[in-house]
C-alpha cells in the first residue's frame, strides 16, 4: 500500500490509505490501481456474484475439492492425534467453503477454535453466526485484520495451528509480495504448524480468459466500480461508460491482467486529490494481476518462504490446486 503522509504540500485527502493509492497510481505511468480498492460495500457484493458465474470456475472447483477431499486433507495435517488442530484463516469473509474444513476438523477432534480474520467486520459476522449454529462444535473468534501489513500473533494455545489461505487470493499480489506474505506467516507460526493454500492453476488461455470477462458483464460491472468509489469518495468525475474493461493473459508473467481502456481521449478531475488527469483514447489504468500457478511454482514459493509442501490435491481438469505445506 503507497503511504503519503511524509509529504505534507500534498492535500489531506492524499494522505488517507485510498487516497494515496489512488494518487500514486493515476500518477504513475502507466496509470494503474491497486486490486484492494474493489473491495467497497459494492465491490464485495459484486465478487460474490463472481463466484457464482459459469464462467468463473475457481470457487466451485476449490469447494469441490474441499467437499470431495477435506477428510484426506484434514488426517494429512495431523501429528499422529498428539495435538488438536486450531484454525486460522487469512482474508475469510464468510468462510463460506471454510465450514468444509472445519466439519472435518470437527469429525476428528471434536471441539475446534477457528480464528477468521478479514479487513472487514460485517462478513464475519455473519461467517460467526452461522458457523456456530451450523457446527455447534466450533468457536469462532472474528478479528478485523489487514493480513497484508502483518495480523499480529497468531494464537496457539498448546495445539497445532492450521492456517488457510484459500481461495487463489495470493494470485492477487506480485510474487515479491505473495512470497513475503508467506514468510510473514511463517515468522509467527512454529515448526511443524500446517498451510493450506488454494491457487488457481496455469490452462488454456480461453478458459481463463472468459473467467474475466463474463457474457453477463459482472466483472466489467466489479472493474469498472473502482471508477465510481473515486468518484464518490474523493470527489472524481469519471464516466465508467467512458471506459472499457478488459482482461487480457500475460503469458511471460503467468497472469491474467484487467484493465480499464478510455474509450476517447478525455480529462477526469478528483476534486480531493487536486488532480486533473489526461487519458489518451486507447490508454488503460492496470487494475488487477491475478497469477496463475504450475505446482512447481508453488512448491517453489513455499520452499522459498520456509515451508515444505506435503501434498497436493486438484480436480479432474486439474484447474485448481490446494496445497499443504508444513513450517520448517
Ligand atoms: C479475489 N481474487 C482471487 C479474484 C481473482 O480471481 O483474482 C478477484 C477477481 N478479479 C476478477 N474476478 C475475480
Amino acid at each position: 500500500m503507497h503511504s503519503l503522509s511524509s509529504i505534507p504540500a500534498l492535500p489531506e485527502a492524499a494522505q488517507t490509505p485510498v487516497g494515496s493509492e489512488v494518487y500514486v497510481g493515476l500518477t504513475s505511468r502507466p496509470k494503474t490501481l491497486s486490486p484492494w480498492l474493489f473491495y467497497d460495500v459494492e465491490g464485495s457484493r459484486l465478487f460474490e456474484d463472481i463466484t457464482d458465474l459459469p464462467e468463473y470456475y475457481l470457487t466451485r472447483t476449490e469447494r469441490g475439492i474441499f467437499s470431495r477431499h477435506a477428510d484426506e486433507i484434514i488426517a494429512a495435517a495431523d501429528d499422529g492425534g498428539a495435538r488438536p488442530l486450531t484454525m486460522i484463516e487469512f482474508g475469510a469473509g464468510t468462510a463460506a467453503k471454510t465450514s468444509l474444513l472445519l466439519e472435518a476438523v470437527a469429525r476428528r477432534q471434536g471441539k475446534v477454535d477457528f480464528l477468521a480474520i478479514d479487513v472487514s467486520e460485517s462478513p464475519l459476522t455473519v461467517a460467526k453466526e452461522r458457523i456456530e449454529r451450523e457446527i455447534p462444535s466450533v468457536t469462532v473468534t472474528p478479528r478485523v485484520a489487514d493480513y497484508t501489513t502483518g495480523v499480529a500473533d497468531l494464537p496457539a494455545n498448546g495445539k497445532r495451528r492450521m492456517v488457510l489461505y484459500i481461495g487463489s487470493s495470493i494470485g492477487n499480489f506480485e510474487p515479491a509480495h505473495a512470497l513475503n506474505l508467506l514468510r510473514d506467516v511463517r515468522g509467527r507460526i512454529s515448526l511443524g504448524d500446517q498451510l493450506l493454500l488454494g491457487a488457481d492453476r496455469v490452462k488454456e488461455r480461453s478458459v481463463l480468459l472468459r473467467a474475466y470477462d463474463d457474457e453477463a458483464g459482472v466483472t466489467a460491472a466489479f472493474n469498472k466500480n473502482v471508477l465510481v468509489r473515486i468518484n464518490r469518495e474523493l470527489g472524481g468525475t469519471f464516466n465508467p461508460r467512458l471506459f472499457k474493461h478488459r482482461a487480457r493473459w500475460n503469458h511471460e508473467h503467468s497472469r491474467i491482467e484487467m484493465h480499464l481502456e478510455s474509450l476517447i481521449a478525455q480529462q477526469v478531475k478528483i476534486d480531493a486529490l487536486e488532480l486533473d488527469l489526461r487519458f489518451a483514447r486507447g490508454e488503460t489504468i492496470h487494475t488487477e494481476n491475478s497469477y496463475k500457478f504450475t505446482r512447481k511454482a508453488v512448491e517453489s514459493m513455499l520452499e522459498h518462504s520456509g515451508f515444505a509442501l506435503s501434498r497436493c490435491w486438484t480436480d479432474d481438469r486439474e484447474w485448481f490446486g490446494v496445497y499443504l505445506a508444513t513450517a520448517v
